[in-house]
């Protein structure tokens, strides 16, 4: 058995020229995510401190659960405090924050989060999970860190990945150099690895959309459901509808089994719902690296590049062959909408 720790650290060995300055601001992320996990797995039984909404909204306009806010102070503070990351964006944070303190000033990166997507589901104890994205600062080290250093296209991460709170709690990320899945084990407060080089299979039969959507949907998505409850040439079975309503869940069940996760634009919103920055291109970066696709239903998502921080996109993202099938539907019949 081998601690994330130490496989980040045996990792780097391999990358001679690697400063250990991305193996420190994982460590950072890792300790985070255990008091995160911590909290979430006690917020029942202290609803009045941590569970509920905190009775305000973030700039998305929705609610914040109290656990939102506690979660994102926790990888805030855990981001600072080692001093290689010079500036963070969260979904939780109206505007990017910058690290002020002389000695983050020079820090090489910056991280974009969504520290807990999903939290809506807490009180109902559904899995829910953090994402986070991590890129060079494009300012010199030293300046001031600003809005460009945050409207990198997707392709310029140095490393993406999650934490999903669900049965058990698991950190997946990428370098760069595939997708390596630690699995927590409380007893020893450690994450171990448990999924090494995962591939996502480059076809699946599990599709994930809120179908409550569907009058709204592009004439495009509404066939490729037609498709997936047709049968299966091969299996002569029709696909299975799998949504749990909590992104990293989906996602991470996909990467495992194959499947298909849509969030697309519709009459109310026509990005969809789903963010560019702290959403869509980490998982797009981890599913690529496992051998899957993201696009926006027509561009690979990694190339969009970003003009605002909290920016929406529609989503298709999961096993290369059931993104390529739904992207050709979206072309086929993208003038009908
Ligand atoms: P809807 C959670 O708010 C989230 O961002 C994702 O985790 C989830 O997949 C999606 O929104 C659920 O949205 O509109 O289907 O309830």
């Amino acid at each position: 058995m081998i601690t994330l720790g130490e496989y980040i650290v045996k990792n780097q060995a391999e990358y001679p020229n690697a400063s250990g300055e991305l193996t420190s601001l994982l460590s950072s992320i890792r300790r985070a995510a255990k008091v995160v996990n911590r909290e979430i797995n006690r917020a029942g039984l202290v609803t009045d401190i941590i569970g509920g909404s905190n009775g305000s909204e973030n700039v998305q306009g929705e609610t914040q659960q109290k656990l939102d806010v506690f979660a994102n102070d926790m990888f805030k503070a855990a981001l600072e405090a080692r001093g290689e990351v010079c500036g963070i964006a969260s979904e939780e944070e109206d505007h990017f924050v910058a690290f002020d303190d002389k000695r983050q000033c020079n820090a090489k990166y910056v991280v974009l989060m969504d520290p807990l997507d999903g939290s809506s589901n807490i009180d109902v104890n559904v899995s829910v999970g953090t994402i986070f994205s991590i890129y060079r600062r494009i300012s010199e080290p030293g300046e001031p860190v600003n809005i460009e250093d945050f409207l990198q296209p997707g392709v310029n991460q140095v490393a993406a990945g999650y934490v999903v709170y669900g049965s058990s709690t698991m950190l997946v990320y990428t370098t760069g150099h595939g997708v390596h899945g630690f699995t927590y084990d409380p007893t020893l407060g450690s994450f171990c690895l448990s999924h090494e080089n995962i591939r996502i299979p480059e076809q699946g039969s599990i599709y994930s959309i809120n179908e409550g959507n569907y009058i709204k949907f592009p004439e495009g998505v509404k066939k490729y459901l037609k498709f997936c409850q047709e049968k299966d040439a091969d299996t002569r079975r029709p696909y299975t509808s799998r949504y749990i309503g909590s992104l990293v869940s989906d996602f991470h069940r996909n990467m495992l089994k194959g499947g298909i996760y849509i969030y697309p634009s519709g009459t109310s919103n026509p990005n969809g719902k789903l963010r560019l920055l702290y959403e869509c291109n980490p998982l797009a970066f981890m599913a690529e690296q496992a051998g899957g696709k993201a696009t926006d239903g027509f561009r690979r998502i990694m190339e969009i590049k970003p003009t605002e921080l909290h920016q929406r996109t529609p989503y298709f993202v999961g096993s290369s062959k059931m993104v390529d099938k739904a992207g050709e539907l979206m072309a086929q019949y993208s003038s009908q909408d």
